[in-house]
């Protein structure tokens, strides 16, 4: 109801991070190319195996000056998996508690979403361009209640044969046989690219390994696989870069690279326990939390004082941070997430079952744990208690909130200031192109 709206209102107008002047509007104008990098975990950035970069491209996409980089931002995916990420970037606002907010509410929800709100505030065109099948997660009906004028799925790519996976179109030719359709699009654009083929069991033909790239040996078949995967992918994003620069769209595209979710789920995390210097039998809930954490990329061209920012955050935190890049603001809007550029930052990142990490605490299945020094606090001090109860409150609020919103699709009731609400008529069939 309307009044379920205003408590919302009210909580989120709290919750705004003030726009920091020194980015506001550094990407203004610029396309933006949103690559969604399937199943990445920030533990591959830097990563060396025998000697060898993982991924040496991303690697200097990280590195470069014209990239502000963030090395504590985590993935806050709940069942929903790659379709919660989606959901949180375009959005804001968190996905279920359980199973897929696409596939549950996706049929009747109302969206403010990014592509809507680029082409509103700013004239911006809007694709998603992805290998598997058009229905996957619900997405043709989802995109089109956010606003995607265009959803190139598998449904218009040849994925016979040895050209995909069993989750789609290999990343390479997603890439390049995307280009005639990118190359029709009215700039400015806001287009997302959602690779798949590092995406578990991370199997790879013989034909799309790198021959010079030696993986790891540890143990796991299915972690050795990773990191083949993760190189293929690598090499997937720097072919695209090279079409960006030659075909001139490099200059005028801020490109946002992000991982979904983990890859190594928590079953076989401890193999990885020797890469990262650690002991196995060792393992603990810390360790998994802390492979959590997936790139957030932005790379803009021009930009000069790109740095890798600290900041702990999440994926619910994209959507207001590159909204702000563009110069948009966002206080109208209804998000859970903060600016990770603001000075005001909370820097609580909640999970989706309600577990949190912070710069100096986590929180994990109710036992407290000191980020820093990676020790389990198994009898807290007063003071410490109240402080975790006091972040718990926080992120159980905000999860409520979200879902509250969610589940009572209250949007529908919202207005935001020249907001137009999206009236989903796309035709995303192959003839309509
Ligand atoms: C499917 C792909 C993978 O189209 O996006 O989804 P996931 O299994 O990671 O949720
Ligand atoms: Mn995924």
């Amino acid at each position: 109801t309307p009044s379920e709206l205003t408590a919302v209102q009210n909580y989120i107008k709290k919750n705004y991070a003030a726009i920091n002047p020194k980015f506001y509007g550094k990407a203004k104008g610029k396309n933006v190319i949103v690559i969604h990098l399937e199943s990445f975990q920030q533990m591959s950035i830097d990563r060396k195996i025998n000697g060898q970069e993982v991924t040496p491209f991303l690697n200097s996409l990280y590195h470069s000056k014209s990239t502000i980089a963030f090395d504590n931002f985590f993935n806050q995916v709940g069942q929903g998996k790659t379709s919660d990420a989606e959901n949180m970037l375009e959005t804001s606002t968190f996905g279920l508690p359980q199973g897929s907010l696409f596939t549950k509410l996706g049929d009747d929800q109302t969206f403010q979403a990014m592509p809507a709100i680029l082409n509103q505030r700013e004239g911006y065109s809007s694709a998603v361009f992805h290998g598997n099948m058009g229905s996957f997660w619900n997405r043709s009906t989802v995109y089109k209640r956010m606003g995607y004028q265009n959803w190139i799925s598998g449904d218009y790519f040849d994925i016979t044969g040895k050209k995909a996976t069993s989750w789609g179109l290999k990343d390479k030719l997603l890439f390049h046989n995307s280009v005639p359709y990118l190359e029709r699009l009215q700039q400015p654009f806001y287009a997302k690219f959602l690779t798949v083929t590092n995406h578990t069991p991370f199997t790879l033909d013989k034909q799309d390994q790198d021959a010079n790239f030696q993986t790891s040996n540890t143990g796991s078949k299915l972690v050795d696989n990773y990191f083949v995967t993760n190189h293929y992918l690598d090499q997937s994003v720097k072919e695209f870069f090279a079409y960006l620069k030659k075909s001139g769209l490099y200059k005028n595209t801020a490109v946002v690279l992000y991982g979904d979710h983990y890859g190594i789920s928590n079953t076989d995390a401890s193999y990885l326990a020797s890469l990262l210097g650690k002991n196995a039998e060792d393992w603990n809930d810390l360790d998994n939390a802390n492979l959590q954490r997936v790139p957030l990329i932005v790379h803009i061209p021009g930009m000069k004082n790109g740095y890798i920012d600290h900041t702990y955050g999440g994926e619910i935190d994209v959507a207001p941070t590159l909204e702000h890049l563009l110069g948009i603001s966002t206080k109208r809007y209804i998000q859970f997430g903060q600016d990770l550029l603001s000075k005001n930052h909370k820097q609580i990142v909640a999970f989706r079952n309600k577990d949190w990490i912070t710069p100096t605490y986590a929180s994990l299945s109710g036992r407290i744990w000191n980020t820093k020094t990676g020790q389990e606090i198994t009898t807290p001090s007063k003071t410490l208690q109240a402080k975790a109860d006091k972040i718990q409150t926080y992120v159980n609020k905000k999860l409520a909130m979200s879902d509250n919103l969610n589940q009572k699709n209250l949007l529908k009731f919202y207005n935001p200031k020249d907001f137009k609400a999206v009236d989903a008529d796309y035709d995303y069939s192959q003839e309509a192109t």
